[in-house]
C-alpha cells in the first residue's frame, strides 16, 4: 500500500468566501470600506454622524445599517447626508457576508468613496463574522467601564482601530484610562486607538484625518 501524504487544506468558510467577494465588489468600484462595532449605546451611529457631516464635501460616503429592528439609524446617518441602507436581522445579533452582500445592490458603489458599515450592537458575535470591508473599528465608550477589554478579548484582539467615545463623560463616572488601555494594548499591541467625545466634538479630528488617510 502506498504511503499517504496528507493534505491539510484550509477551506474558507461560507461566510468568509462571500466575505471575499464583497470584498472584491468594493476593490472593483474604488471603495474603501469599515465595519464598525460595539455594544448597543456606544455610540456607533454618533460618530457616523460626525463623520459624514465633516466629510461629505471630500468623500461620497454610504452607510449601511445593520440592527434587529427599526431604520432609526439608518435615518440618521442620511440626515447627515449619506447614502443609506437598512437591514434589520430579524434577531440576529451580528450581520454576516450575506446579508452585506444582500444590501450591496441597494447602493451604487461607483458614486462612493467610502461605505460605512454599522454592525448589531454587541460586543460578542460581531467579531466572528468577516463581512469583506477593510478594516474593522471598535467604537468603546466610557460608561460601558475600564473592564471590557478584560471580559471580551475577542472584539478587541481582532480590530483594527479602537475609538474611546464619551470622554465627557471622564470627570463623572469612575473609569481608570490607563487600566483600560492596558489592556487594549495586551490583546491588540499597538492597535491605532482615538480619544473622543460625539457630543463636544473633542477629539474628532485625529479620527477625521485617519479615516481620510486610509480611504
Ligand atoms: N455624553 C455623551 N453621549 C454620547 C456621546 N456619543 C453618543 N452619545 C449618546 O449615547 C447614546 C447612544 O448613541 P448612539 O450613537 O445611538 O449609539 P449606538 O452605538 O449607535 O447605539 P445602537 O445602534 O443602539 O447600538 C445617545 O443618547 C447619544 O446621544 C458622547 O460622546 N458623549
Ligand atoms: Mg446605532
Amino acid at each position: 500500500m502506498p504511503n499517504r501524504i496528507p493534505v491539510v487544506e484550509k477551506i474558507l468558510s461560507a461566510n468568509d468566501r462571500l466575505a471575499a467577494e464583497n470584498r472584491a465588489r468594493f476593490d472593483a468600484a474604488g471603495v474603501f470600506a469599515i465595519n464598525i462595532m460595539a455594544s448597543p449605546g456606544a455610540g456607533k451611529t454618533s460618530l457616523i454622524e460626525k463623520t459624514v457631516a465633516a466629510l461629505k464635501d471630500r468623500l461620497r460616503i454610504g452607510m449601511i445599517n445593520g440592527d434587529i429592528a427599526t431604520s432609526f439609524d439608518a435615518d440618521r446617518a442620511a440626515a447627515a447626508g449619506a447614502a443609506a441602507v437598512q437591514i434589520n436581522t430579524g434577531g440576529d445579533c451580528h450581520l454576516d457576508a450575506v446579508m452585506l452582500q444582500s444590501a450591496l445592490p441597494q447602493l451604487d458603489l461607483s458614486a462612493l468613496d467610502l461605505v460605512i458599515v454599522e454592525n448589531v450592537g454587541n460586543l460578542v458575535c460581531p467579531a466572528e463574522f468577516a463581512l469583506g470591508t477593510h478594516k474593522s473599528i471598535l467604537v468603546a465608550s466610557i460608561p460601558e467601564g475600564d473592564d471590557k477589554p478584560y471580559k471580551y478579548p475577542g472584539m478587541y484582539r481582532g480590530v483594527d482601530a479602537v475609538v474611546i467615545n464619551k470622554i465627557d463623560l471622564l470627570p463623572y463616572v469612575p473609569f481608570r484610562l490607563d487600566f483600560f488601555k492596558k489592556g487594549i494594548e495586551a490583546l491588540n499591541p499597538g492597535v491605532t486607538q482615538f480619544e473622543l467625545s460625539c457630543r463636544t466634538g473633542e477629539g474628532l479630528e485625529p479620527w477625521l484625518n485617519w479615516l481620510l488617510a486610509q480611504a
